[in-house]
């Protein structure tokens, strides 16, 4: 018989551990090809192994583990998510979609419970594209999308992605080999806290998600020209950093009008001098909608705005598109399977749009997909405030348990 609230304690006391893994003394930041995503690896392959799995790293750096069924031809299902994190994240964000099905395994292989497929888990290296401003690089390697082109992603420190992969012990060549063969390949689950206030509104521990927004982000430059604080007149600025500011509200006019979210989350600023003009300054602009279109639609609205306010202020402006994502439906048939095993559990059934992007996102090119959200407090997350109860934790697992035992 498994506990599952004893399960649910494993699995936040593992959040802890992995959550304690950071570049950073002071906050959560682990970060693609680093020695914390080396150390993390490390750790879910301890658990993996424990759990009775065949563990393995692949060539873009994610690590695998493979509960096997006992027909060595059966079919397959990937579950996962990421174990990257948002600087200043939550310890919640992708890691519960990578130990909480671990830790349910572990209980199945004590009791001796084979399942009629193999069940692979990989926690992915990077999905939040917190180092080299692209995103999904990790689910997209298995589904063979990396372009040549992001071998020259830099970092912070102009440390190019090819380098870093170097560095972490494999090559940008063989990425490639990372690409997953899908005959036999059922379906992809994915676990994810909501990172919204609906389940806790309707005061539900799950949920399970319809579809997933559209995204696009890009990487906004505008050049000028650096000046004294105290001796250019301000008719003849080319003040980037003043032109920046109108343009990242003009984003937040146009997404409004659009309704559509916009966010302005990065930005950068050269010389950056208390008494300089500034002569240079970089933002992120990152879109999203429930539609390709009307993402669409907002994008060419936005870059009319920002043309119009560069030429009114006789400055440079340069937008280069980072990452696209289309809208993804998740699967009907899995979404009912996972509906199912909630009510199984005397759990309201209730089914919500994700507004955040996925893993799933880029699997769901290779195969169908389906998610179970589970409630967040307030619905907080990109923060360390983030927080979800054990209770959650095991009524989640009691679902992924009966769903588990449903699939064929
Ligand atoms: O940006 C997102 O939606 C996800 O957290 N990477
Ligand atoms: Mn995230
Ligand atoms: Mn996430």
């Amino acid at each position: 018989m498994i506990d599952f609230q004893t399960l649910g304690q494993t699995v936040m006391a593992r959040l802890e551990t992995l959550g304690k893994i950071s570049q950073s003394p002071d906050y959560l930041d682990r970060r693609y090809l680093s020695e914390q995503h080396k150390r993390a690896n490390q750790l879910i392959d301890k658990w993996m192994t424990a759990a009775g799995m065949r563990s393995w790293q692949d060539q873009a750096g994610n690590i695998w583990g493979r509960f096997e069924a006992e027909q060595s031809d059966a079919p397959r299902y990937i579950m996962g998510s990421h174990l990257d994190t948002v600087p200043n994240g939550g310890k919640y964000d992708g890691m519960l979609g990578v130990v909480a099905p671990i830790t349910l395994i572990e209980a199945l292989h004590v009791e001796g419970i084979r399942l009629p497929f193999h069940l692979d888990i990989v926690g992915f290296g990077d999905e939040e594209g917190t180092r080299f401003g692209s995103t999904l690089l990790g689910s997209r390697a298995l589904t063979g999308q990396w372009a040549a082109s992001w071998a020259d992603l830099q970092d912070e420190d102009g440390i190019s992605l090819a380098q870093a992969l170097e560095n972490f012990g494999l090559s940008f060549d063989n990425v490639s080999e990372a690409t997953i063969a899908t005959e036999n390949l059922k379906g992809y689950l994915e676990l994810h806290i909501e990172q919204g206030p609906v389940l806790e509104q309707r005061n539900l521990s799950v949920g399970v998600v319809s579809a997933i927004a559209a995204a696009k982000r890009f990487e906004i430059t505008v050049t000028g020209m650096a000046g004294h604080a105290g001796t250019v007149p301000m008719p003849m600025r080319l003040d980037t950093l003043a032109a920046s500011s109108e343009m990242i509200l003009a984003v937040e006019s146009v997404a409004k009008e659009h309704g559509v979210v916009a966010t302005v989350g990065q930005i950068s600023n050269r010389p950056n001098g208390v008494n300089v003009i500034s002569g240079k300054t970089v933002f992120s602009l990152d879109v999203r909608s429930a539609q390709d279109f009307q993402r669409d639609d907002a994008i060419a609205d936005i870059m009319d705005r920002l043309d119009n306010i560069a030429a009114k202020r006789n400055l440079a402006l340069e937008h280069r598109p980072t990452h696209s994502a289309h809208a993804v439906q998740c699967d009907d048939q899995l979404q009912s399977v996972l509906c199912n095993a909630i009510a199984a559990q005397d759990i309201g059934v209730h089914t919500l749009f994700s507004g955040a992007g996925h893993d799933a996102v880029a699997m769901a090119d290779i195969c169908p997909v389906a998610m179970l959200f589970v409630r967040c407090e307030k619905g907080i997350s990109h923060h360390p405030a983030e927080a979800i109860t054990t209770e959650d934790v095991s009524a989640t697992l009691a679902v992924l348990n009966h769903t588990l035992q449903s699939l064929k």
